[in-house]
């Protein structure tokens, strides 16, 4: 069991830190919750990240983790608690959880957005810039697709929930169960005709209980400013690491700039930590934060020296 806090720089209508806050609560954990703004800009998070503005972000000490399936591994490695992953099925919970991340969330956010064009304008003219997939023109005509793909998507939920079992991977609650769980989560509390989306799915329903039931671990708030005076006050342990199998063939300590291939693709530069098959990690100085190590999932991160 690691002494370090865990905290998480979220907001709460974020399905993405809905995902990781239902794996403290498969976990039992204590937790900090320091609120973040929904739109930029946000300051105190890219005080600690260099730039990366998505949500939700992970701190312990003066170690940042973007990205849920980063901050999911972190949680397994660290943390004491049932497993996030069951025994040899880590891999098999990440590309269950990307399928979700794509296939389910892309058309969720066109239709939390699409059906509520009535959202304030500074929220709705950030996601329009950070959601590069949606076209705030065309969206209006695409809402039927969106609905069909979205639901066709929780059709195979409920598919691979229809033998009985109780969770995606069988007896034991997952990663996998979070993942999938958490676009459910956004339907319901974003979408507008959700229980017309969701009915007929019996199975998914029940699981979707189990889920809720979960709760999210003990969560206690903490401001920015205490989070930024812990990373400060903190040393992070990574130690170096350049795998032989992991491309692009870098030396460690060169200047790099990493950001997400997808979506708000924001550059963060640093000086190269670790690059393996799993991560890639970044040593930064801030003014604020101080010493700062932050760390991205391999996939679905481009990584080019600058
Ligand atoms: N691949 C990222 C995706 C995170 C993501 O897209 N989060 C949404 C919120 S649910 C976001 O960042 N929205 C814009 C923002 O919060 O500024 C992850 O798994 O953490």
């Amino acid at each position: 069991m690691s002494d370090t806090e865990i905290i998480l720089h979220h907001f709460d209508a974020s399905p993405f830190a809905e995902k990781v806050r239902v794996a403290l609560g498969i976990k039992g954990l204590d937790w900090r919750s320091v609120e973040i703004p929904m739109v930029m800009p946000k300051p105190d998070l890219t005080a600690l990240t260099g730039g990366y503005r998505k949500t939700p972000v992970m701190q312990l000490g003066a170690d940042v983790y973007c990205d849920t399936q980063r901050i999911a591994r972190e949680l397994e490695a660290r943390f004491d608690g049932p497993a996030l992953y069951p025994e040899g099925q880590q891999a098999l919970c990440e590309v269950i959880a990307a399928w979700s991340d794509a296939t389910l969330f892309v058309p969720g956010a066109g239709l939390s957005m699409g059906t509520n064009l009535d959202l304030p304008e500074p929220i709705l003219a950030d996601r329009f810039a950070f959601f590069d997939f949606l076209d705030r023109d065309t969206l209006p005509q695409r809402l039927p697709a969106l609905y069909a793909q979205f639901r066709a998507g929780l059709q195979r939920i409920d598919d691979m929930l229809s033998d009985g079992r109780p969770f995606l991977l069988g007896e034991m609650v997952s990663w996998a169960d979070a993942a999938c769980y958490a676009p459910v989560w956004m339907c319901r509390g974003n979408i507008a005709d959700a229980d017309t989306l969701l009915e007929h799915m019996p199975s998914l329903a029940q699981w979707e209980q189990k889920l809720l039931a979960l709760g999210h671990g003990r969560r206690s708030s903490l401001t920015a400013d205490a989070a930024l005076a812990i990373s400060r006050q903190s040393q992070s342990r990574v130690r170096q690491e350049i795998a032989e199998t992991a491309l692009p063939h870098l030396e460690p300590g060169v200047s790099v700039e990493v950001s997400p291939e997808d979506y708000g693709a924001v550059p963060v530069a640093g000086r190269l930590l670790r690059l393996t098959q799993h991560e890639v990690v970044l040593a930064r100085s801030d003014e604020r934060a101080g010493d700062v190590v932050v760390h991205f999932p391999r996939l679905g991160c481009k990584v080019v020296a600058i």
